[in-house]
Order: structure tokens, then C-alpha cells, then sequence
């Protein structure tokens, strides 16, 4: 299955081998991230230098280079044809966003992406995924399964295709441990039940109600999650289903958070959604560094990096508590219009999956000079919407920019213009919904 997207990267591994010192500009999130840990562990094994730059995005202001430099865009640069022709270097782009346009490359290139290889890239090979074969090409980077599946998680995709193949090999080679049940952190079940956010079961700040769900469940609260017998796990999964679609969420997530977890056996952070959870937060705070540092397993960034993720962790609780009784319904969509909060992207996700599953969801978040949109919704619904393009259609039509996924899309709109956005978003969703 990866057969031909493993010809593109050994292209791309000869290029990188022509040259000493690698320009590396990748996304800030938990998919750039680890993407760009796998590629730099493995151009250290080589012996190469490189330097990191994460972006929040792609425009022609942020890139500096030299021109004999070889540049690579991580999980970027697919999308954004007239940038990536523009720069007057050699350039490799390992990305899995669906490629739009032409890229006429001044110098030498080589563009490794599933989409041009065959494979679902938006749910079924993620950008640490594709970095991760572009890796093995360089030498059996094998080892290296973990970080991409960190990438893997952070971007929601499924692990099947691609992915899933990662995983096989992960498991075969000894480096990923399977088990059964829900994906939870690891930890005394109370506390984890209380902070989780994927899946997201509202016990934050309801502690009555964790107990009663405890004591009907029959699992003792303080015990470690990675020590419940088979029994304890199935009625605790049990308990977590009936939890989740009663709270609103999606029956789609069930499938998801009902069925492995993932222990990373070379990684800083055992359990993979910790580690994906990890290196977000850092991405999300800026701390870029330390989210590379734990993928690329220097063990010096681990206590900060765990620092930052409870930080955050419950930054993000106190929103999602504070945030859900503004949530607005527009004819065919939920909106949530909110004023410099810390977060957008993760709030609508879980909104979306967790509590208001029914509709298309919209959170905008308006700061100065912009104002963020994210948008999410449900497989099922995407296959009627697309958001990604209405993202783009709506967000050109009032001066911003804006696209994406069909199930997960953004846009940066002017301010001024958010309420035209949003009826316009409206009036889309309810068309492609037939309504
Ligand atoms: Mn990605």
C-alpha cells in the first residue's frame, strides 16, 4: 500500500542526501511536530545539520533560507502551490493536505504526499506518517512508529490504510504495545475521568456526579487505569459509551475512543495519547522546542513539557465549562462567538464530537486585527458537507482566507465581517444538507 508514496520519498531522501545542512519549516501542531522529530532524528543518524522553524501556516514573509540550502515544508506546503514555487532553493515537501494547483519548482523537487501516492492522506496517512516513510528510506528507522503515531492521533485520523500499517510494523518490531479498551491517559481513574478530553465525558467540576458514575460503574476511582482487569476495563467502556452519546456526542467517536490504546515502548511518554496530548500543548503555547525535544527523546524536556500539558489541560477544561452555555444555533449549524479566548481549534473539536454532534459546528475567536475560525463536523455529515471548501468559499467572500478538510476546516476573517460569515456559513451548510 505505501509502495509508490515509498518511491517519492526515496527521492527525496537522494535529495537530502546531496546536501550537508536542512532547512526544515514545519506546522506548529502535534503532526508537524512529530514529523519533524522523526525527520530530525533521522538526519542526525546521517550525520546532518539541520534547522527547525514552525509555522503557523504558510506565507511568503516567514520563509528565510539560503539559496543553497535544501528546504523542506512538513505537514504544509501542498496547498500552497504559489509559495512553494517561489522559493529559490531545492525543496522537498512531505505533506498529506490535499495538493491543489501546480507547483513549477525554480530548482530541484520532490514532493512526497499519500494523495499523489494513492493513499487517503487526510484520514489514513497522517504527515508523521509520511515522514515516517520518508525516514526508512534513509536506513530501518523503524523504531522511530511511535512519534509518527503521536501525529497520527493529534490530527484524528484513523489507523487504518497507511497508518494502520505503521502500526503493524510498530507492533510486529516490538516497538508499540496493542491492548484493549477505551483510550484513556494513564493514572488513578478518578483523576483521568476528571481532565480527559478525548474522549470528553464532563465529570470536570462535577464531582457528585463522578462518584455516582463510579459506583454504578463498580471500578474503584482510585485505581490505575493501565492496572483494570479485562472486567473492569469492559464495564468502564461499557459505562463511558452510554456517557458519552447521553451527554450529545457522535456515535462516530464511540468506534474511536472504544478500542485500543497505545503504549509507546521508546518513547519519553509511554501512552500514546499522552505523548500526542503532550506535544500539542506545547505547540499550542508556543513552547515548540520542548514538544520536539520529548519527540526526539531528550529526556531534559519531559518535566516542563508535562508542566505546560496540565497547564493547559486546565485551560482548556475551564473553557469548554465556561464556553458551552454560549454556544448559538444558526438554521443548520451551532456557532460559538467568543473574544480573545486561548483556544479555538480544540474547543470546537470537542464540541463537535462530545456535546453538539448533531450540526455542523463554527467557533470564532475574535482578537484584534482577526478573527480565528474553526469549524468541525461529523463523518457521516461531511459526506454532504464540505467544510473545507465553504470555509473558503465564505471566508474570500468577506476579504479573509480560509480551507481545509471536509470534516475539520479553518479561516482567518476580518472582524468586522463575522456576522456575515457566519449567516453565509449558514446558508451553505443548510444547502449541501439539503435543507
Ligand atoms: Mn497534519
Amino acid at each position: 500500500m505505501l509502495d509508490i508514496l515509498k518511491t517519492d520519498a526515496k527521492k527525496a531522501v537522494e535529495l537530502m542526501k546531496k546536501h550537508e545542512f536542512i532547512r526544515i519549516f514545519t506546522h506548529y501542531d502535534v503532526d508537524g511536530i512529530s514529523s519533524a522529530g522523526i525527520l530530525g532524528l533521522s538526519l542526525l543518524r546521517e550525520g546532518k545539520k539541520f534547522h527547525i522553524t514552525f509555522l503557523n501556516g504558510l506565507n511568503d514573509k516567514n520563509l528565510d533560507y539560503d539559496g543553497d540550502e535544501l528546504v523542506v515544508f512538513m505537514d504544509m506546503g501542498s496547498g500552497y502551490p504559489d509559495i512553494v514555487s517561489e522559493v529559490n532553493a531545492d525543496v522537498v515537501v512531505v505533506d498529506h493536505h490535499f495538493p491543489t494547483g501546480k507547483i513549477n519548482p525554480k530548482k530541484r523537487f520532490v514532493h512526497v504526499n499519500p494523495h499523489l501516492a494513492g493513499i487517503d492522506g487526510s484520514f489514513e496517512l497522517s504527515a508523521s506518517g509520511t515522514a515516517y516513510v520518508v525516514a526508512n528510506q534513509f536506513r530501518d528507522n523503524s523504531d522511530l512508529c511511535g512519534i509518527a503515531l503521536a501525529g497520527i492521533i493529534g490530527d484524528k485520523q484513523k489507523i487504518k490504510g497507511g497508518n494502520a500499517e505503521i502500526v503493524r510494523e510498530g507492533v510486529e518490531r516490538g516497538f508499540i504495545e496493542e491492548k484493549n479498551g477505551v483510550s484513556l491517559y494513564s493514572g488513578k481513574l478518578r483523576d483521568v475521568l476528571k481532565i480527559s478530553v478525548e474522549p470528553f465525558l464532563d465529570f470536570y467540576r462535577k464531582e457528585e456526579e463522578l462518584d455516582e458514575f463510579l459506583l454504578r460503574t463498580g471500578v474503584d476511582g482510585d485505581k490505575e487505569v493501565d492496572e483494570l482487569d479485562e472486567e473492569e476495563m469492559r464495564r468502564l467502556s461499557d459505562s463511558i459509551v452510554l456517557r458519552i452519546l447521553e451527554n450529545g456526542g457522535s456515535e462516530e467517536v464511540i468506534q474511536e475512543i472504544v478500542s485500543k490504546r497505545f503504549i509507546l515502548k521508546k518513547e519519553l511518554v509511554k501512552n500514546a495519547i499522552m505523548m500526542s496530548d503532550i506535544v500539542n500543548s506545547c505547540g499550542r503555547v508556543s513552547s515548540f522546542s520542548i514538544g520536539l525535544g520529548i519527540c526526539m527523546r531528550d529526556e531534559k524536556y519531559l518535566e516542563k513539557g508535562i508542566e505546560i500539558w496540565n497547564r493547559f489541560q486546565k485551560e482548556l477544561l475551564d473553557e469548554l465549562y465556561k464556553r458551552r452555555d454560549e454556544v448559538k444555533a444558526g438554521s443548520c449549524i451551532r456557532y460559538l462567538v467568543m473574544d480573545n479566548a486561548p483556544t479555538t481549534g480544540p474547543i470546537a473539536t470537542i464540541f463537535s464530537r462530545y456535546l453538539f454532534s448533531d450540526r455542523p459546528f463554527v467557533a470564532i475567536n475574535i482578537k484584534k486585527d482577526v478573527a480565528k475560525v474553526s469549524s468541525r463536523t461529523t463523518m457521516r455529515m461531511s459526506e454532504v458537507v464540505d467544510l473545507g471548501e465553504i470555509m473558503g468559499i465564505v471566508a474570500r467572500a468577506v476579504g479573509g482566507r480560509g480551507g481545509g478538510h471536509r470534516v475539520a476546516a479553518g479561516a482567518n476573517i476580518p472582524p468586522d465581517r463575522v456576522e456575515d460569515f457566519i449567516r453565509e456559513v449558514d446558508k451553505l451548510c443548510c444547502q449541501a444538507m439539503g435543507e
